[in-house]
């Protein structure tokens, strides 16, 4: 899979993408991953990416030429299953929303930032709107970085079977159940004695119920698209 995104401040991205199971995902060559600066599509003597709002007092936007020019310059290339923009006022991104991405083939993400991006953008480019949750970060870099964790971690190849993503929490509505390891006991501090037994049915069972249990206190919400 091929992830391209777009971006004023790639920066911010470095991090994220270049650590842990994404590196490690480049590296295999199972994830391609491509960061743009949207600045050097500008053809602006400046490199300036924003403009002032048509509507007064509303803040800069960010202007249709250099995403126009950059996501035509990736177009040229290969064609884009998808070009999403990452926005508070897009569909919330969850675990299904995950799945269906990891299937395609070419994406593109482009951040927001500023007060917004010229409407005719979002009209004539992108396809798919997403925000990562009911509260506002300044820019969509983050939300772009959490995208394509969660998004590429699913690629075949990627988690060792041990980790596998179908086991993961989320992945059938319940939440994982909880984790020990050495020692057994630590300043009067047990582990549940069932993980201590050897016996793996006994334990698969009690990780099932612990499961349920958890969700059940900690999210009613996905208890319910569970048994539901
Ligand atoms: Cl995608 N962008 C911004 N700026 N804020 C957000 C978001 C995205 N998702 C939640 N809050």
């Amino acid at each position: 899979m091929r992830i391209d995104i777009i971006t004023v401040l790639p920066e911010i991205l470095e991090s994220p993408l270049n650590h842990s199971i994404v590196k490690r995902a480049r590296e295999k060559g199972l994830a391609e991953i491509h960061v743009h600066s949207l600045r050097d599509f500008s053809s602006d003597k400046h490199r300036r990416v924003d403009d002032y709002s048509f509507s007064k007092g509303a803040g800069m936007v960010m202007a249709i030429q250099p995403i126009e020019k950059a996501i035509e310059t990736l177009k040229k290339e290969r064609d884009y299953d998808e070009i999403i923009f990452t926005t508070p006022d897009g569909k919330l991104f969850d675990q299904k929303e995950a799945n269906t991405l990891s299937l395609k083939k070419n994406i593109i993400i482009l951040c927001g930032h500023y007060k917004g991006v010229d409407q005719r953008v979002r009209d004539h480019f992108i396809t798919k709107e997403i925000s990562i949750g009911d509260y506002v970060l300044t820019g969509g870099e983050l939300a772009a970085a959490v995208i394509t964790d969660s998004v590429v971690r699913l690629l075949p190849g990627v988690l060792s079977d041990e980790t596998s993503a179908l086991t993961d929490s989320f992945q059938d509505y319940l939440l994982s159940p909880p984790v020990y390891t050495r020692p057994a006991e630590y300043k009067g501090m047990k582990v549940p004695e069932i993980l201590l037994s050897g016996n793996d049915k006994l334990i698969d069972d009690w990780k099932h119920q612990q499961s349920i249990e958890r969700t059940k206190k900690l999210r009613p919400d996905l208890y319910k698209k569970y048994s539901g």
